[in-house]
């Protein structure tokens, strides 16, 4: 039986270490992408976005992820909110931001600690939760105002609070066509994914471009406008290809040795 890897306490001293996030549409190949991570190096570990906790999706990192208490209570908020955006965008997003925290906030393994440049890798963060989804299920009447007010009253809250242990050092971009995700999207069949709109993707993608490729939108957290941004084009196919699957870790390679 597999052991978990130990973690430090958070008494002990902990060293310095890389927090990156890995930031894309839904299907641009951020699941995909952060499984190269993991092979490219020792040195870097990657927290997968919790989506197990969400809904009935398995992962095969399923035996990390406790069942939560709406899947064990037979709930499915992802479908939840797929079927109903305005009843269930705000639960959402507190649950998604939830679980995020925690994932941002995972003290690093044993195997990470004892290793000269750590990095941490995050599929996507506390932050595209806001500026990308939520901000794009604001502007849909998803959410009311009421709810985008509190929500980002108590996202800037808690932020805040765990400041500077949820900061980030970078993020990677993995920049993809709406259509392109479309297609992704369908070839992967994930149940509750199956009537998004490609106007939704499109939305999305319009979000990220302004964030972190056209870096027009500013955010309320100041660390954030100057963070540095490496921008990968993950349109052709990757999945498949060592060629090009090595020319990309190069880039992240090449993009952390400036840091
Ligand atoms: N995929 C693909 N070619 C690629 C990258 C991804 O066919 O070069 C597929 C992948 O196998 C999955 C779907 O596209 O079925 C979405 O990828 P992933 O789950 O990695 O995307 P994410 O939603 O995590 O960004
Ligand atoms: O898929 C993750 C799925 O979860 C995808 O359907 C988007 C959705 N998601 C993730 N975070 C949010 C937030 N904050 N609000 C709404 N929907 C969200 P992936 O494979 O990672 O793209
Ligand atoms: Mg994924």
């Amino acid at each position: 039986m597999a052991t978990p890897p130990k973690r430090l306490r958070s008494s002990e001293p902990r060293r310095k270490h890389l927090k990156v996030s890995i930031e894309g549409n839904i299907a641009a190949g951020k699941s995909t992408f952060v499984r190269l991570l993991e092979q490219t190096s020792d040195e870097w570990e990657v927290i997968p976005e919790p989506i197990a906790k969400w809904c009935n999706v398995q992962t095969d990192k399923e035996d990390i992820y406790e069942l939560s208490s709406s899947q064990k209570s037979g709930g499915n908020l992802l479908q939840m909110l797929y079927t109903k955006p305005t009843r269930w965008s705000y639960t959402f997003q507190s649950y998604a931001c939830l679980s995020r925290v925690r994932s941002q906030l995972q003290p690093l393994s044993l195997k990470l600690q004892e290793s000269d440049k750590p990095v941490q890798f995050y599929e996507r963060s506390v932050y595209s939760d806001r500026f990308v989804f939520a901000s794009t299920l604001w502007e849909s009447q998803s959410l009311t105002e009421t709810e985008w007010s509190v929500y980002q009253d108590w996202h800037q809250w808690i932020l805040d609070q765990f400041s500077p242990d949820l900061n980030l050092d970078a993020i990677v971009y993995l920049r993809a066509k709406p259509e392109r995700c479309m297609q992704r999207l369908l070839h992967r069949g994930r149940e509750e994914e199956q009537d998004i709109p490609l106007e939704y993707l499109q939305q999305l993608h319009c979000k990220h471009e302004d964030w972190l490729y056209h870096r027009t939108l500013r955010v309320d957290f100041e660390y954030l406008n100057h963070i540095p941004i490496l921008v990968l084009d993950v349109n052709q196919e990757f999945k498949n290809d060592r060629i090009l699957q090595h020319e990309l870790m190069d880039k992240v390679q090449a993009f952390l040795f400036t840091m």
